[in-house]
């Protein structure tokens, strides 16, 4: 049994000393403490009769290990990234208190030591079971890990969970399927289930979110801010100084009329990108930025970085996040930073999640290249009153709720029952529930919820039947319905009778390992099922497909966890 723990004591010896990176994450996860056990609390209390399981986790942050290059400490007093730092503290925090028996690796020594077996009982070291129940890390680590354990490594993936900020789609995870059809990235194919994959934000529900936190407001600190609030104070995000290189325009016109501040990084003067006007305070410590985001009405991003933690951390604050739209979107295809990563997503603003899941008055998405309507939102943005938000998932409780969730509930070691059973489908097919569009107690899913043989998780009774338009990706397709695609549904509706249910009538049935499968072709008139549950994907889209969708329902502020789901 799991018991909730709030004192972060044996987690901070845990985390170790000598880097520069360490150290961040641990004043993080000091500065967070109380935040957390207060969290742990309140869940503690919404779970009150649910027995949780205590898990043996490994965590080994691949990309802190020197082995990997460690490109990340030296920068990180540097004006370097510390998203991922932000995360992997929240991350081991979050394993913490939820009371797993945790153990944490940043070196290959130390990976070493705690898959290996003691010296003396053995030359080869992973022959015997896997001494955890879970080990979550990166691509940099998973590589390691190959190198390491070899051919056991096959044996025990089903155990591994990849951190991958911007995550990774299925046909890009799927080697074969990769290589034939010019999908392979340097990622790499590892052939995991695309939700062992661990996202920042929830980019495409393929894989996991997991997210991290940003900072919570007591009642008073509410008041405060609103109190305190500088109507024409902006704060620019970007903290090296190569991200405001050309923007001199967009800085002249909000300095017309606000105060700008910065936190770029320099040594000893001034960079030469960021101008005179501009009240830079170099870099902060994180607690010193979130007083500034207090006091500043703007938080205003000029393109990079993308997807970061710092524009959730502003709007948390009760600023307005102003970003630019990227119209073409930005993509793999189109971008240098996205090229070469395993994922179709298309980028449609510095900050997707802000712009789709919160928006505004928190969030304004325009066209940086129309000086007019810049200028126009900036004094938009001066008289306009916002309080300070955080989405429920991005709270302390949110992100326990949903690893709980997770880890109790995730399962990608048993083999999946066959389907469908011959006998149930036969009943079912006499009498089609057509539609079971939207209808939750249709005979499809009276039958699939009785046989016998099922678990699954997310719940049978949350999927919804949906089919997307051509040329319509599932992630699409649920969402205008209010719903979230979820791949684990994918494996119920890859049967003949989904096709009639949604009242295509198919000439052929073929069954065929492609991504976007199960779908309908209309020019054809035929219906197409997936042969390779691995290539089950929401993500994806073509103009000749209307493709099947499984949907779900989702809880508000909480897009991971159907309704149903805890
Ligand atoms: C993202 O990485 P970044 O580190 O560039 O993301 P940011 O949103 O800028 O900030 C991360 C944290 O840095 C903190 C701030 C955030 O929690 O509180 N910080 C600070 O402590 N002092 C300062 O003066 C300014 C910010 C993303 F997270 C990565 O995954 C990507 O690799 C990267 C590139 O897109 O962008």
């Amino acid at each position: 049994q799991a018991v909730f723990q709030s004192d972060i004591g044996t987690l901070l010896e845990q985390v170790g000393t000598g880097k520069e990176s360490l150290s961040f994450m641990k004043r993080r996860i000091r500065r967070l403490a109380a935040q957390w056990a207060s969290a742990a609390r309140r869940l503690d209390d919404k779970l009150r009769n649910h027995w949780r399981e205590q898990k043996r986790i490994l965590v080994h942050v691949g990309f802190l290990t020197e082995e990997s290059g460690d490109v990340f400490s030296p920068k990180v007093l540097k004006g370097g990234p510390l998203g991922e730092m932000v995360q992997w503290a929240d991350i081991l925090t979050v394993l913490h208190v939820l009371g797993h028996n945790l153990k944490i690796s940043v070196s290959l020594k130390e990976l070493h030591g705690f898959l290996g077996v003691p010296p003396g009982r053995g030359s080869c070291p992973l022959t015997g079971p896997l001494p955890f129940d879970l080990i979550y890390t990166d691509y940099h680590g998973l590589q390691q890990m190959k190198q390491h354990m070899g051919l056991s490594l096959r044996k025990h993936k089903c155990h591994i969970r990849v951190i991958d900020t911007f995550g990774t789609e299925p046909a890009y995870n799927h080697e074969e399927y990769a290589t034939l059809h010019g999908y392979r990235t340097n990622w790499g194919y590892w052939n995991l289930h695309g939700q062992q994959y661990m996202t920042m934000f929830p980019h495409t529900p393929d894989n996991s979110f997991m997210g991290f936190v940003a900072e919570e407001l007591n009642e008073t600190e509410r008041l405060n801010i609103q109190r305190n609030k500088v109507n024409n104070m902006a704060v620019v995000y970007g903290k090296e100084a190569s991200m405001w290189k050309g923007k001199e325009k967009f800085l002249a016109i909000l300095h017309r009329y606000m105060e700008i501040h910065g936190t770029v990084y320099y040594e000893t003067q001034r960079p030469p990108e960021v101008p005179a006007f501009v009240k830079n305070h170099g870099l902060l410590p994180q607690q010193e930025l979130q007083q500034l985001l207090r006091k500043a009405k703007l938080f205003i991003g000029f393109g990079f970085p993308y997807e970061g933690p710092a524009p959730l951390e502003a709007i948390a604050n009760g600023c307005i996040f102003l970003q630019p739209k990227f119209n073409p979107p930005h993509s793999s295809l189109n971008h240098d930073f996205f090229r070469g990563k395993p994922t179709s997503r298309k980028v449609s603003s510095q900050h997707p999640y802000a712009e789709q899941y919160i928006g505004r008055p928190h969030v304004i998405t325009i066209d940086f290249n129309n000086s007019e309507e810049f200028d126009t939102t900036i004094r938009e943005i001066m008289r306009i009153n916002v309080e300070p938000f955080l989405p429920y998932e991005y709270t302390c409780e949110g992100m326990l709720e949903r690893v709980h969730a997770y880890i109790q509930n995730q399962d990608f070691c048993s083999p999946e029952a066959p389907f469908p059973p011959v006998n149930s489908s036969r009943t079912w097919l006499s009498s089609p529930p057509n539609p079971f569009v939207l209808l939750p107690n249709s005979s499809l899913l009276t039958w699939a919820s009785n046989a016998s043989s099922y678990s699954s998780w997310p719940p049978l009774s949350a999927l919804r039947l949906l089919a997307s338009l051509e040329g319509q990706s599932c992630v699409r397709a649920c969402q205008s319905a209010g719903l979230i695609c979820e791949p684990a549904l994918y494996r119920f509706i890859n049967i003949k009778e989904a096709f009639s249910a949604l009242d295509f009538q198919c000439e052929g049935l073929e069954s065929e390992m492609n991504h976007l499968f199960p779908a309908f072709s209309a020019e054809h008139a035929e219906c197409a099922l997936q042969q390779d549950p691995l290539l089950f994907s929401c993500a994806g889209s073509s103009a000749k497909y209307q493709r099947l969708c499984p949907c779900r329902d989702y809880r508000v502020g909480q897009v991971a966890l159907c309704r149903d789901c805890l």
